[in-house]
């Protein structure tokens, strides 16, 4: 028997009580009396990764697939360091994560013994609670529940949004043994706290908008799609939406194609709203950002959990719920002219991207959408995948879509869909991400020999960064310094490194082939390789193809939809 034994049954069961299934867990020493009362659960499903900074994200995944926070463990040291991109991503995007650092005790500090730094406030202010008990001991045996239960509690948002929570963990050997009875729990199962918050009141902005020309923006965090869609619908608004807003889905009011609308100079002056309703995390797209921003409109930013996400400074007011108690609909042709400019857009897109037979980004990214199986879970990267997605898929209905756009970062996208994976079974799970993010995470795929999850990976291969090809840097930089420091091509058979983790590979030669590509279950990579340059001009094509169409064919401001 022995009390940090105890304490880590003690720990575990709490957790468990506060509604916790899954444990991502890294190998090490300090951390053995968490690992083996984790490992001692039957209702935890325990996940083993070798490196942290996967392991962190795996564990980020699973709290963005169940809403729970996932517990990530690792041993002192830099494997607690490790942890901090995914930390910081749970901080802000709002993922509950409950980091747990297995620390050296007070004697061992400061002293030159191994592995052990300073893990006090390591992750800084991006928190939502940090908590170091110190050493378990008797004394402190009332205490413990108290300390898991929180630390639940917080991670699921009791201070305000969700996000990560610290516990760092300091262990005195012996690190193995057996616990002894744990102190009592409340009665009935439940945690030792639980926090129960009240439903705000929702702003009625049926004044601000009645009979005005205004637009519904809807990015991550928005309300829940039925509430957007009756708001956009009451006023004959627009929705413009993107795919993790979870409202990109065909209506009357739905509008997909509003980067490249919005390319159109024409298009962009004759459709400046008066209104704008934000409704959770901006999109991707800098051209309606700065139209947005330049439009002059009275703008509402709404976030659940408000979140301060204005960028450009122009939010008027800013919630966290709204309604429209007493609708009154835009002008007559207001919306019609959104709606017959969107059908023009989608079937442009469709029309450039059918006559690439070749795989082009934009072709993948709008085809991938369109062929997952209902109930699929999507998750892209930053850089392309999220802006080909953004701009140029058709609106559907029945897939959820995710992006670790919290900080943006091309790390730990492997590792969070695997995470996405495990934590829903039953459903599929497809991931479509550049080369680099790849490339980046690539040991994340260790894990998927580990466990029974079902995930295949669209990596779009262009050899290198193709973001930067479309920012200044690429007309501003010698081509040669260029190519060196942002389009960073590394000729690597990306087929021989995924081959190399044991995960099964299907190049895609043919757009057409990535139906049948998509079958099947397990881990699998779905390997399209792209050109930088080409994708530039495509993406060009399109635009251009959808600013002439419009040209031809735009119905004037105020005229009814033919
Ligand atoms: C962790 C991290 N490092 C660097 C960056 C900067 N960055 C943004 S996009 C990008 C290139 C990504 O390349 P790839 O994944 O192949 O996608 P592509 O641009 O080709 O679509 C880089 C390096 C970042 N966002 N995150
Ligand atoms: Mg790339």
């Amino acid at each position: 028997m022995t009390v940090q034994a105890t304490f880590a049954a003690t720990v575990v069961d709490e957790w468990v009580r506060a509604g916790v299934t899954d444990a991502v867990l890294a190998p090490g020493s300090r951390s053995t009396p968490l690992a083996l009362a984790l490992h001692a659960r039957a209702d935890v499903r325990v996940h083993v990764h070798l490196d942290e900074r996967s392991a962190g994200f795996y564990a980020l995944g699973l709290g963005l697939a169940t809403g729970n926070p996932a517990i990530v463990l690792t041993t002192s040291g830099t494997a607690a360091v490790e942890l901090h991109p995914a930390v910081v991503e749970a901080h802000h995007a709002h993922v509950p994560l409950l980091a747990c650092t297995a620390d050296r005790p007070p004697e061992l500090h400061d002293v030159g013994a191994s592995q052990a730094i300073d893990q006090v406030h390591l992750f800084g202010r991006a928190v939502r609670w940090f908590a170091q008990p110190g050493v378990p001991d008797d004394a402190s045996r009332g205490a413990w529940r108290s300390l898991a239960a929180r630390a639940v509690a917080e991670a699921r948002g009791a201070g305000g949004a969700p996000g990560p929570v610290h516990l760092n963990l300091a262990f005195r050997e012996p690190l193995v043994g057996e616990p002894d009875a744990l102190p009592p729990a409340r009665p009935g199962g439940g945690p030792w706290h639980t926090v129960e918050r009240a439903e705000p009141g929702a702003l009625d902005v049926s004044d601000r908008v009645a009979g005005r020309r205004g637009v519904v923006v809807a990015g991550a965090d928005a309300p829940r799609p039925p509430v957007v869609h009756g708001i956009a619908e009451a006023l004959a608004w627009p929705l413009v939406a993107d795919a993790r807003s979870g409202c990109r889905v065909p209506a009357r009011t739905t509008v997909g194609a509003f980067d490249a609308l919005l390319r159109s100079p024409e298009f962009a002056a004759e459709h400046r709203p008066e209104v704008v309703l934000r409704l959770g995390a901006p999109l991707t797209s800098r051209v309606l950002n700065e139209w947005l921003a330049a439009s002059g409109a009275d703008q509402v930013l709404v976030h659940p959990r408000h979140a301060w996400l204005d960028p450009d400074r122009t939010a008027a007011t800013v919630t966290a719920s709204v309604t429209v108690a007493r609708p009154v609909p835009s002008p007559p042709g207001w919306l019609d002219g959104w709606m017959e400019a969107e059908r023009l857009a989608q079937a442009t897109i469709a029309s450039v991207l059918d006559a690439h037979t070749e795989p082009t980004e934009p072709g993948v990214a709008r085809a991938l959408l369109d062929l997952l199986p209902s109930e699929a879970t999507l998750m892209v990267s930053s850089s392309m995948p999220v802006r080909d997605l953004e701009w140029y898929a058709s609106p559907r209905e029945g897939v959820r879509v995710v992006a670790n756009r919290g900080a943006s970062g091309i790390d730990g996208v492997v590792s969070t869909a695997l995470g996405l994976a495990a934590g829903t079974p039953g459903r599929r799970t497809f991931a479509l991400l550049g080369d680099l993010a790849f490339l980046h995470d690539a040991g994340g795929l260790v894990a998927a020999g580990r466990r029974d999850v079902d995930c295949t990976f669209v990596v779009v291969d262009n050899d290198g960064g193709g973001i930067f090809s479309f920012l200044p840097q690429a007309e501003l930089v010698p081509p040669d310094a260029f190519e060196t420091l942002f389009g960073t091509p590394h000729g690597l058979d990306l087929a021989r490194v995924a081959t190399a983790y044991g995960v099964p590979v299907t190049r895609l030669e043919r757009l057409d082939e990535l139906c049948s590509a998509l079958d099947g279950g397990g881990v699998r990579v779905v390997h399209v390789r792209t050109d930088r340059a080409v994708n530039v001009a495509v993406h060009r094509e399109i635009n251009e193809a959808v600013a002439a169409a419009l040209t031809a064919g735009r119905p004037r401001r105020g005229a009814p939809a033919a």
